[in-house]
C-alpha cells in the first residue's frame, strides 16, 4: 500500500482489520440522546406520534392509554385513474409558442401554451390504511408515570405508564422479515389487558371478523366512488396469553389477558411493474400467511429478528459532532436522554447547544429512509408512506422537480445503497409513458419526465405552466443512476441500469432543444424554473422562457454523464459524436449585472425574490457542473444568489432550507451551512422531528441528512477514471471542531471512518469492496491513498 503525502505531511499507513479508537464513539447505544426520541405525554397530534415503518407497512403510533390510537400506511394504498395524458398536437402548438416567445411575445407563448396543456385531475391520492383503536375502558384519563419514546436503533416505538399501580407497556414495530405490524401490550401483574380493538378508516371500506380473534379491513381506493384505484385487505390478529379474547361485532375484546400481541398485515393488487395489470391473487390469503408466519414465530423471535434486520442498515453509518461523553463539557451541552425531545427542540430554539440533537436529526433521517424505501417497494412519496388523509396535500405524490430527488440523496452517502433501488426501479417502470410522452406531446425521441407523478406512471405536462410544464424530472432523475455508480463502481449497474437511461434522457435533448435564433446556441423550453415566476419588461408576470438555467444545467448534466458512461463502457458511435456536439452549442447560464447567477436567460426581475426554488444553483448541487477550482466565477455568483433570496425569506419551506444547506457546504461555508442546520430544527420541525413544508413533508429530513453529511464529506470532483477527490471536513463548522463519523461513503465506491479535533483531521481508515485509489484531503491532511480489495486502510496525519 502506497501513500503519496503532499504539502510534506507525514503520512502513517498501516492495514487495519478493525479500528479500535473510533468504533465505540459513535456506536449507537441502546437509548442514546443521538438516536431516541422521547416524549413525557401520549401525542395529542398526528404530528406528535411516532412513526414505524418496514418501507411496505407503516404506522404513526399516539401512545395514549385510554384510547390507544395507531394510524396505519401501506405504500400502495392509492386511488386511481384518470390521469393526465399527453395531448397530440401539442408540439406544434409549443413551435409556435416558441416563436412568439423568441420575438418578446410572452404573454402570447404563454397563453398559447396553457390552451392547449390538459387540466389537472385531482385528488387520486395515497390514502392512509386508517387506524388500528385499543380502548381501555378504565383506564384513567390522566395517565400516570407515563413516557414514550423511538428508539431508532431497534425501530420500536415504545409507551410505559402506570394503571392502578401496575405498570404497563406497549412496544410498536413493523418487522420487514415477517412483512407485519406488531402492537406488544405487557405489564408488570399478570391479568392487566383488558381492552378492545377494532380497525377503522375515513374512507371506504368494509369492516368483518375472523374466527374469534382477527379483524379484517378492505376496500379499495377511491375518491367517493370516482378515481377507483388499488384493492387491499388488511388484517389484525390478536393474541392474548391468559384472560380471554373473543369477537363483538366488529371488535375485539381482550378480558383479564397477561400480555396482548397483535398481528397486522395488509396486502395490495397494486403491481409496481405494471400498474394497469393489478395482482389477481387472493388478498386475504396472502394476509393471513404473513400473520400466521407470525404467530408461528412467536413475539420474541419476531421483535429480535426485526431490530437485527434493521440495523443492518441503521448501524452501516453513525456521526459524532462533539458531544458524546468523551465531548461533553462543562458548560453543559451534554443532553440526557431523559429529557423530551420537545424540551429539547424548544431549548435549541432559544439558542442552547445541542449538538446531539443534531446528530439525532441526522440519524432520523436514515431511519425514515429504512422505514420508508426498501428493495421491492415502492419509492418514499412525499411524506415517506406516513400519511393519515384520504386526500393527502399534494396526494403525498412522486414530485420530481425537487422533492423524490432529495428523498434519495442520503442514500448513498450514508451507505443505504440498497434502500435506493426502489428509486431506481419506478425511474424505469415509467420509462414507457416518458418515451410516449416525448412522442406524443414533442414529437420528439427517448425518455421525458415532468414535474410528477404518482403510482399510476402517468406522463405529461400539465395544469399550470407555471408548474406544470417542465419536461426535466426524467433528465434529473436520470443523474441519480449515474451517482449510483459512482458510489459503487458497480460496473454492472453502469452497463445494464444507467446506460440505457442516460442514452434514453439524452436523446429526448437532442430532439428537444432548439436553436436560439438570435445566438445559435440550443436552448430548451418553453417551460419554467420550477415554481418561479418573472417580470417581464412590461411588468407582466410570466414563467415560461426559453433556456431557463436549470433546464441547461440539467440537460448539460445528462449529456456529460452520458459521455463519461460512454467512454467507460468503451462506446463510440454515432449517438455520442451527436452528444458532443450539442453540448459544445448548448447555452450556459450567464452571470447578471448585479453578480448572481441568472435564473433565465434574459435579465428578468424575479416576481418572487424570495422563491423557494434556487433551481438554477443546480450545477451547485445536487451538480457537479460548478466547483471553486473549475468555475470560481459561477460560486461567488451562487453565494451571492443564495443570499440574495434569503434576504428575500427564503427557505421557508423544509426542503428548500435543507437544500441550502447542501449548498453552503459545497460553497464551503461551514458556519452559513450550521445556521440553516440550526433554523430547520428550530423552525422547520415538528415535535415529531418531521420537517414541516408545512404540512408534514419527509424531504426536507431527507434533505437534512444529506446536507450534514455533505459539510462532513465530498467526493463529486474527480471521476472513475481519474479518481476521485475526497474532501474531509469540506464545510466544518468551528461548533463541530471535535468529532467523528463512521461509515460514510464517497464515489470511488468508499467508506471512511474518520475523527477530528480542533477542526483537524486526527484519525481516518478507509477502504472499497473493489479496492482503488483516491485523494483525500482535509484540514491537516492531503494524499492520494491506494486501498486494496476489501480492506481498511488507517491514515494517520
Ligand atoms: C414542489 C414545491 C412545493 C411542494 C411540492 C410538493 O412543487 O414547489 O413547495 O414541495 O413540490
Amino acid at each position: 500500500m502506497r501513500i503519496t503525502a503532499r504539502k510534506g505531511l507525514l503520512v502513517l499507513i498501516v492495514t487495519f482489520l478493525f479500528f479500535g479508537s473510533l468504533g465505540d464513539a459513535a456506536e449507537p447505544g441502546s437509548l442514546s440522546s443521538s438516536h431516541a426520541l422521547i416524549h413525557d405525554a401520549p401525542a395529542s397530534a398526528w404530528t406528535e406520534g411516532y412513526p414505524v415503518g418496514n418501507g411496505r407497512l407503516g404506522a404513526v403510533v399516539f401512545g395514549r392509554v385510554g384510547e390507544e390510537r395507531i394510524q396505519l400506511n401501506h405504500e400502495a394504498i392509492w386511488a386511481g385513474p384518470p390521469v393526465p395524458e399527453p395531448r397530440a398536437g401539442f408540439a406544434a402548438v409549443m413551435n409556435n409558442a416558441r416563436t412568439e416567445w423568441f420575438k418578446g411575445e410572452y404573454a402570447l407563448a404563454r397563453s398559447l401554451v396553457q390552451g392547449a396543456l390538459p387540466e389537472r385531475i385531482s385528488p387520486r391520492s395515497h390514502q392512509t390504511l386508517g387506524d388500528l383503536w385499543i380502548e381501555r375502558p378504565e383506564a384513567p384519563d390522566r395517565p400516570v408515570r407515563y413516557r414514550r419514546w423511538l428508539d431508532l436503533d431497534r425501530a420500536t416505538g415504545v409507551s410505559t405508564f402506570l394503571i392502578d399501580g401496575v405498570e404497563h407497556r406497549q412496544t410498536v414495530f413493523a418487522s420487514a422479515v415477517d412483512d407485519v405490524l406488531v402492537v406488544r401490550l405487557e405489564s408488570d401483574a399478570p391479568a392487566s389487558q383488558t381492552l378492545s380493538l377494532r380497525l377503522d378508516r375515513p374512507g371506504q371500506r368494509r369492516l368483518s371478523v375472523i374466527g374469534n380473534d382477527t379483524i379484517e379491513m378492505s376496500g379499495r381506493a377511491q375518491h367517493d366512488g370516482a378515481q377507483l384505484g388499488v384493492r387491499w385487505s388488511a388484517r389484525a390478529m390478536v393474541l392474548a396469553e391468559g384472560g380471554h379474547v373473543d369477537a363483538r361485532d366488529t371488535t375485539i375484546e381482550v378480558v383479564g389477558a397477561d400480555t396482548v400481541t397483535v398481528y397486522l398485515a395488509c396486502d395490495t393488487d397494486y403491481n409496481r411493474h405494471d400498474p394497469t395489470a393489478p395482482h389477481t391473487h387472493d388478498l386475504g390469503a396472502s394476509v393471513d400467511a404473513a400473520l400466521s408466519g407470525a404467530a408461528a414465530a412467536g413475539y420474541e423471535r419476531v421483535l429480535q429478528s426485526s431490530v437485527a434486520e434493521h440495523r443492518g442498515f441503521y448501524r452501516r453509518a453513525s456521526i459524532d459532532l462533539g458531544t458524546s461523553a468523551r465531548h461533553s463539557d462543562a458548560s453543559g451541552s451534554h443532553q440526557s436522554p431523559s429529557v423530551s425531545t420537545p424540551d429539547r427542540l424548544a431549548a435549541f430554539r432559544d439558542g442552547k447547544a445541542d449538538p446531539d440533537l443534531v446528530e439525532l436529526m441526522f440519524h432520523f433521517g436514515r431511519y425514515l429512509l429504512i422505514g420508508s424505501s426498501r428493495p421491492g417497494a415502492l419509492p418514499a412519496n412525499l411524506q415517506g408512506i406516513w400519511n393519515d388523509q384520504i386526500a393527502a396535500r399534494w396526494h403525498a405524490d412522486y414530485h420530481i422537480n425537487v422533492n423524490m430527488q432529495m428523498n434519495y440523496w442520503p442514500a448513498e452517502v450514508t451507505g443505504l445503497s440498497e434502500l435506493h433501488d426502489p428509486f431506481f426501479d419506478f425511474i424505469e417502470a415509467m420509462v414507457p409513458n416518458g418515451k410516449r410522452a416525448a412522442r406524443v406531446a414533442y414529437d420528439a425521441e427517448g425518455f421525458v419526465a415532468h414535474h410528477t407523478t404518482d403510482v399510476w406512471h402517468f406522463n405529461a405536462p400539465f395544469g399550470d405552466a407555471s408548474w406544470g410544464m417542465w419536461p426535466h424530472g426524467g433528465g434529473w432523475c436520470v443523474q441519480h443512476f449515474m451517482e449510483r455508480y459512482r458510489f459503487t463502481g458497480d460496473e454492472g449497474f453502469l452497463r445494464d441500469r444507467a446506460w440505457p437511461m442516460l442514452r434514453e434522457a439524452s436523446r429526448f435533448y437532442v430532439s428537444y432543444v432548439v436553436e436560439d435564433p438570435a445566438t445559435g446556441l440550443l436552448v430548451s423550453g418553453l417551460e419554467n424554473s420550477p415554481e418561479n415566476w418573472f417580470l417581464a419588461p412590461n411588468g407582466e408576470r410570466h414563467t415560461l422562457v426559453m433556456g431557463a438555467s436549470m433546464s441547461q444545467q440539467i440537460i448539460w448534466d445528462v449529456w456529460t454523464n452520458t459521455l463519461e458512461a460512454a467512454e467507460i463502457l468503451g462506446i463510440e458511435d454515432e449517438f455520442t459524436e451527436g452528444i458532443h456536439a450539442a453540448r459544445s452549442r448548448l447555452l450556459l447560464p450567464a452571470i447578471g449585472e448585479d453578480g448572481r447567477l441568472m435564473e433565465w436567460p434574459r435579465p428578468f426581475e424575479e416576481a418572487d425574490p424570495g422563491h423557494r426554488h434556487i433551481s438554477h444553483l443546480y450545477g451547485l448541487h445536487p451538480g457537479r457542473q460548478y466547483t471553486l477550482s473549475n468555475t470560481p466565477k459561477v460560486i461567488e455568483a451562487s453565494r451571492r444568489t443564495i443570499n440574495a433570496r434569503l434576504v428575500h425569506g427564503g427557505g421557508h419551506t423544509s426542503w428548500s432550507r435543507a437544500w441550502i444547506i447542501s449548498f453552503y457546504a459545497r460553497l464551503f461555508d461551514g458556519e452559513s451551512a450550521l445556521r440553516h442546520v440550526r433554523t430547520l430544527l428550530a423552525s422547520q420541525t415538528l415535535p415529531n422531528l418531521f420537517t414541516t413544508h408545512p404540512p408534514l413533508q419527509v424531504d426536507g429530513n431527507f434533505g437534512f441528512t444529506a446536507g450534514v453529511a455533505e459539510m462532513l464529506i465530498q467526493s463529486h470532483e474527480g471521476d472513475s477514471r481519474s479518481g476521485y477527490l475526497i474532501r474531509l471536513l469540506p464545510a466544518l463548522p468551528a461548533a463541530w471542531a471535535n468529532g467523528s463519523f463512521r461509515g460514510l461513503r464517497a464515489r470511488g465506491g468508499f467508506e471512511i471512518d474518520l475523527a477530528w479535533a480542533d477542526g483537524r483531521v486526527t484519525d481516518a481508515r478507509i477502504r472499497s469492496p473493489r479496492g482503488g485509489t483516491a485523494r483525500l484531503l482535509g484540514p491537516g491532511f492531503d494524499g492520494v491513498v491506494k486501498t486494496p480489495p476489501g480492506r481498511w486502510v488507517r491514515v494517520i496525519p
